[in-house]
């Protein structure tokens, strides 16, 4: 049992997460090795949603909110930290989802699939039953994609997308929005908007921004979308990263 009182509780409870869905059979095996390389990053960011991040959120849901498609994209590591919060993100901004395995095999995607059919979510994409279809007829198992969901999309979000995909989407046309500690990485830096925070911080809070966005006139979510650089931003984020703690 953790201790709430413990300094580095909350990291805890999202190791035990991942710990828990490694057991369930779902995560790929280099899983914990991508969750340690996300954690020390977002140690050396002061565990805190930067400015920069706030930025591409609300950029991000703004684009999302005027997409005929958008679809956010799930993989093992996203489903056993926030499943809960994607299907409530998805929810308020009429988006789908679906399974997108870099490790993809039949058995992690059916566990996948369970999870949201537990969760009263049948319509989740990306399953075995699923018509696939290739993106931009690129024969390489990493551009396969639904044929309702990634596919047709016009906006994916992929938190933890590996580099290769997010190229394959991004020289696709679509709009490709990825949310990843590391602003240094091949995604961050091919996506059109890069989200550079942990996804457990990011997908709540631009539930919150959806809420209110969904309010707003189309036009001022294309004024937010137009003013926005993500090189410019992402510059900003890295520039984050510094160790604010003297060591005595
Ligand atoms: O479930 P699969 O088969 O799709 O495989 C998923 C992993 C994550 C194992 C696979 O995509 C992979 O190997 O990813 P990489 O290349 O290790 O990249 C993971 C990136 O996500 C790294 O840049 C980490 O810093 C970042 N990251 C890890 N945890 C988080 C994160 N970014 C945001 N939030 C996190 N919680």
């Amino acid at each position: 049992m953790l201790s709430k009182s413990h300094p580095r509780y909350e990291s805890l409870v999202l190791r035990d997460k991942i710990v828990k869905a490694s057991k369930a059979g779902y995560l790929a095996d280099s899983a914990m090795i991508a969750h340690g390389r996300g954690e020390a990053f977002d140690y050396l960011l002061g565990e805190k949603t930067t400015l920069p991040a706030k930025r591409a959120m609300y950029v991000t849901v703004a684009i999302m909110l005027l997409s005929k498609n958008p679809v956010i994209s799930v993989n093992g590591n996203t489903v056993a930290l926030a499943i809960d919060e994607i299907i409530e993100f998805a929810r308020e901004i009429d988006a789908k989802i679906e399974i997108n395995l870099f490790y993809r095999t039949d058995d992690r995607v059916n566990k996948i699939a369970k999870l949201f059919y537990d969760r009263d979510y049948p319509e989740i994409l990306g399953t075995n039953n699923d018509e696939m279809m290739h993106i931009n007829e690129i024969k390489n198992p990493r551009a396969s994609a639904s044929k309702n969901g990634i596919y047709s999309a016009d906006t994916v979000l992929v938190p933890l997308e590996d580099g290769d995909r997010a190229e394959i989407l991004s020289r696709s046309g679509k709009n490709t929005i990825t949310i990843d500690l590391n602003p240094l990485s091949r995604t961050s830096k091919m996506s059109d908007v890069s989200i550079v925070d942990n996804l457990v911080r990011a997908i709540p809070f631009m539930t919150k921004i959806a809420r209110d966005l969904k309010l707003q006139d189309e036009e001022l979510l294309r004024e937010i979308i137009e003013e926005f650089d993500n090189d410019i931003n992402l510059k900003e984020s890295l520039e984050l990263f510094k160790i604010k703690e003297e060591v005595k």
